[in-house]
């Protein structure tokens, strides 16, 4: 495996979209106390769900630490690839490589720096050292030539790709004081275009409201189709959500993609009664560095788009909400070939993301 100092774009590779063919995808064994709650039991039996699903129609690879190996090893099915790894966490959406492709169909990695989440301006977790270092390990499993990006701080959660050009990001996340603060957004939008290949990057203003992330993109918005996108919404003018899908909005029906299409816009429902942490989930959840993690009553960052495509299926987070049938529904359109698959997971909004920031695609490659 290489470690390559050029640029993908200059190569002659850019990120393809989430919804074309993968070669597989890549996971991370839940087991954080203090991010999952009930020592983790909760999360996992999540994750072996979203896991089988998954394995059904690709290559799957879960990267799981030594103490844990056995009991991944019990409860995934045996056609799951365990790869022992030390990482800080489970957020593989931002700590795995993002894969860019050129047109023999070659795929290489990108290994962005990874601060968790704003480093110590405002990340989530400290040391994140091992996590900095998980994209270039699965370039290496993978036999892939990785690109050395770790002096620009990204975690693949705040970008969507449509394979045609255009990047969705949010100004809150990319913009943030805690991951490139010494570049401009001019210099950030340069970087983007260059690592990933594109010609276009629409800046949504925000994400979702209570978002640790600062408001990663994959839970706002997604590409459902080159030139077609969509976006949480909710009508309640006195949800905070309110006013930061509606600057989004304005944003998208104001822009064009790189291919010069107007975007069409889906508004995918926010659920309608606010997910918060109970007190039972606050007191099954271990302290960091002596503080808790979570606190009763606590809204989190519930959203719909944070789903998952797989070759064969949807994975549709879900939240026994009134709403949960209606995302379901309004995926099923944009997604008429795949099978919509509801997957309960408070579970894993609990720890601070949701299906989508738990799984990393690998496009399907020419290059063994
Ligand atoms: O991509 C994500 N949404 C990860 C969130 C990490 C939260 C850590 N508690």
């Amino acid at each position: 495996m290489r470690i390559l100092k050029s640029s993908p774009k200059a190569d002659g590779f850019s990120m393809p979209a989430e919804f074309e063919p993968h070669y597989g995808t890549i996971m991370i064994w839940p087991e954080r106390t203090d991010s999952w709650q009930a020592g983790g039991y909760a999360a996992r039996r999540a994750f072996v769900k979203i896991a089988k699903i998954i394995s059904r129609s690709e290559n799957l690879t879960v990267l799981v630490s030594n103490g844990q190996y056995e009991n991944a090893r019990a409860f995934l099915p045996p056609e799951v690839r365990l790869c022992e790894c030390t990482t800080d966490d489970s957020w593989a959406r931002d700590t795995a490589p993002t894969f860019v492709k050129n047109d023999a169909g070659e795929i290489r990695g990108i290994d962005w720096g990874f601060n968790a989440w704003g480093g110590l301006e405002d990340g989530l977790y400290f040391p994140w050292d091992n996590d900095n270092h998980v994209a270039r390990k699965i370039c290496d499993l993978y036999f892939k030539d990785a690109y050395n990006c770790r002096d620009f701080i990204l975690e693949g959660g705040s970008i969507h790709s449509d394979g045609e050009g255009t990047i969705l990001t949010t100004e809150s996340c990319l913009l943030s004081k805690g991951r490139n603060p010494h570049m401009t957004k001019a210099e950030i939008e340069s970087m983007l275009l260059e690592c990933l290949g594109a010609e276009k990057i629409i800046w949504l203003p925000r994400g979702i409201y209570n978002d640790e992330t600062n408001e990663h993109v994959d839970n706002v918005c997604a590409f459902t189709a080159p030139g077609e996108v969509v976006l949480a919404w909710t009508d309640n003018k006195n949800d905070p959500q309110y006013e930061l899908s509606k600057a989004c909005l304005d944003t998208l029906e104001n822009a064009t993609d790189a291919r010069g299409r107007k975007i069409k816009v889906r508004l995918l429902p926010i659920p309608e009664v606010p997910v918060c942490m109970t007190e039972e989930e606050c007191s099954e959840l271990d302290l960091w560095d002596g503080e808790p993690t979570r606190t009763p009553g606590e809204r989190l960052a519930a959203s719909y788009v944070n789903f998952y495509i797989t070759n064969d299926s949807v994975l549709v987070p879900q939240f026994g909400d009134k709403m949960d049938r209606t995302a379901i529904e309004i995926l099923a359109e944009c997604f008429p070939t795949r099978k919509i698959e509801p997957i309960a997971a408070r579970d894993i909004l609990i720890g601070g993301g949701n299906i989508h920031c738990i799984t990393q695609q690998v496009p399907k490659f020419s290059n063994l």
